[in-house]
């Protein structure tokens, strides 16, 4: 049948669907590492795995440069094989958090129902993908840079993935403008490797596109076609998906979602991992003699935007205080540092850590955690301001109820 290729999964993932095949990363686990384990790494499939490859290397990527006047005509067409591409180009490797921009829909969707899977705060993982650059591939094959490109009257760079119905056509795809995508400085690749190994079958053997600092959809996984073109990719995900709207349209049409932009990047977001939402502390569990709460959790922003800090209230956002980052055995030494994260190209993630009062014997408390980025952007407060039909994008402070038993 159509998922006839689904492969093993590990027992640590935290399912939300099956078919086709949805998942969280466990969130305690997910605090213990710097580059999350392929194992755990969150899956977000749209339709079914779809039949891979076994030989890795033989891969063919086709490359079309499509009539700019015409979508229909292709002008201009080769392939390339993931062997050449790791041959012929530089290994680059950068530290990516790639994050479904339904990430945290089922917090957005208690303020008010919401269109989708309802994931909670680990739609969201990170890794250390490697490939080839995508700008040097189409340097190299085509002749052709971004002002060269947008001369010939090209806009958008499109991707098409393995996985689709070959009745209707319908296959998973995304877009993203050239002038994102053929600037080295915002370090797409055509990623063969994730954390040193290839690929594994959920998140895209044997290559994908991975778009740093953008909402998950952008990163085709199972990548087959890159297309450039006038307009955007005709994909269902790029065109009528994956779009925000205005608070007051609660039931958006076609017309609503043809529209409006395509969202590309993420905002400023940080969540608690730890404790999880709910948890009692017992005495001698959890609280330890000087009663107080660890709370572990991740922030990150989009575009490239670094995270400045993370603050934490336990008063309703009256006071604050400052969270120190992590020091994970697996992150990079200087992972704190503008020479792994470059200003304008930090796509990693932070971990951090505070420590809270506990509350009293049979009391709770509410912290919440809200991060500000290379911009002053910060995370607003309340879901009201950012609710949005579809559940997108869901970057309110992150609330997590903490009780004490008797
Ligand atoms: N690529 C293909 N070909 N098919 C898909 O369903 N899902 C996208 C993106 N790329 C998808 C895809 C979405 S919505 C997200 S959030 C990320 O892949 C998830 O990547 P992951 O499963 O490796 O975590
Ligand atoms: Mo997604």
């Amino acid at each position: 049948g159509k998922f006839a290729n689904e492969p093993k999964r590990s027992p640590l993932l935290v399912p939300i669907n099956k078919r086709p095949y949805n998942a969280m990363s466990p969130p305690e686990i997910l605090m213990d590492h710097y580059y999350t384990p392929n194992a755990i790494h969150f899956v977000r499939n749209h339709l079914p795995v779809p039949k891979l490859p076994e030989d890795a290397n033989s891969h063919r990527v086709k490359l079309d440069l499509k009539d700019p006047t015409n979508e229909e005509k292709v002008n201009r067409s080769l392939n390339v094989t993931v062997e050449q591409l790791r041959n012929d180009f530089p290994r680059v490797s950068y530290d990516v958090t790639l994050a479904c921009a339904g990430n945290r829909r089922n917090e957005m969707a208690q303020w008010r129902q919401a269109r989708g899977l309802e994931w909670r705060q680990t739609a969201v993982s990170n890794a250390r993908w490697t490939g080839a650059p995508l700008h040097l591939v189409l340097k190299k094959l085509f002749g052709l840079d971004l002002d060269k490109a947008r001369k010939l009257g090209y806009r958008h760079v499109q991707f098409e993935g393995m996985d689709g119905d070959s009745i209707t056509g319908d296959f998973y795809g995304a877009s993203v403008p050239v002038e994102v995508a053929l600037d080295e400085s915002r370090g797409l690749l055509l990623a063969y490797e994730m954390n040193g190994e290839a690929i594994p079958a959920d998140h895209g053997y044997p290559l994908r596109v991975i778009v740093p600092g953008a909402i998950g959809a952008r990163s085709v996984k199972w990548l087959c076609r890159i297309a450039l073109s006038r307009q955007e990719s005709s994909s269902f995900w790029q065109r009528r998906d994956y779009k925000t709207f205005q608070p007051s349209l609660y039931t958006p049409t076609v017309e609503d979602f043809v529209q409006a932009p395509a969202q590309l990047y993420w905002p400023v977001v940080s969540a608690i991992c730890w404790p999880p939402d709910g948890h009692v502390i017992r005495d001698g569990y959890g609280a330890d003699e000087d009663e107080v709460v660890q709370i572990r959790g991740y922030a990150f922003s989009g575009a490239g935007a670094g995270v400045v800090r993370v603050e934490v209230t336990t008063d309703d956002g009256n006071t604050w205080q400052l969270a120190q980052w992590c020091n994970l055995d697996d992150a990079p030494d200087d992972v704190d540092d503008s020479l792994h994260q470059p200003f304008g190209q930090r796509w990693a993630w932070r971990l951090w850590e505070a420590t809270v009062p506990a509350p009293k014997p049979g009391q709770s408390v509410t912290i919440a955690c809200k991060a500000v980025d290379d911009n002053g952007n910060q995370q607003p407060e309340r879901w009201s301001s950012v609710w949005n039909a579809r559940g997108l994008l869901g970057n309110a402070w992150h609330r997590v109820t903490v009780k004490r038993g008797q």
